[in-house]
């Protein structure tokens, strides 16, 4: 009560004393929330580039899977993967052939994995209910094999001196690629067997 009333008999002595010095001002409020922002802005986009990079080598490393098992498929059998000799143009579309000849049905004779032990399976990790590389996509015998960032594997082949094996590649980040052309700048990010 003494304080109270001290206090209010005395206005213009309360305005008189000197600006508190405890906490912080705007200015260093706002410098400091920058430099949050800052810091934040470094953690995050480090944390990006870090998953970014796993993916590509997550990529590499599933080339080299597909790449592998092709040329085991073909020391057994006399050629590549696919349905048709010769596969030119963008690689599209030509999971669906890699996963029936290097997993579903390798002798092609109709029956899967399942019921005919006498087929040989290439790539066991191409097993659609044990997605350990989380490549898989279907069931059954109609599966695609997609990259780290969800578009399909590309594979095409040939029998010219242009391509006289085969191309697997995946299209990268951007999901775009041009293999007729190595300049374009779409292929920059491409991951290909090398
Ligand atoms: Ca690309």
């Amino acid at each position: 009560m003494r304080a109270i009333h001290h206090h209010s008999s005395a206005p213009m002595k309360i305005q008189a004393i000197p600006r508190s010095r405890h906490g912080f001002t705007l200015i260093e409020m706002l410098t400091v929330i920058t430099i949050i922002v800052i810091l934040a802005g470094l953690v995050l986009g480090g944390f990006g580039f870090v998953k970014e990079k796993q993916k590509r080598s997550k990529a590499e490393i599933q080339v080299k899977l597909l790449a592998n098992a092709c040329e085991e498929f073909k020391a057994d059998n006399g050629f590549y993967p696919g349905i048709n000799d010769n596969t030119t143009g963008d690689g599209k579309n030509m999971t669906k052939e890699l996963y029936s000849d290097l997993y579903w049905d390798s002798n092609r004779d109709g029956s899967g994995p399942k019921s005919d032990s006498r087929q040989h399976i290439y790539i066991s990790e191409l097993d659609p209910e044990n997605n350990k590389q989380g490549w898989t996509d279907g069931r059954g015998q109609n599966v695609r094999i997609l990259d780290p960032w969800n578009n399909e594997y590309r594979y095409r082949k040939g029998n010219n001196a242009n391509n006289p094996d085969f191309d697997l590649w995946s299209a990268g980040p951007d999901g775009k690629t041009n293999p007729d052309n190595p300049k374009d700048k779409q292929n920059r990010d491409d991951v290909k067997n090398l």
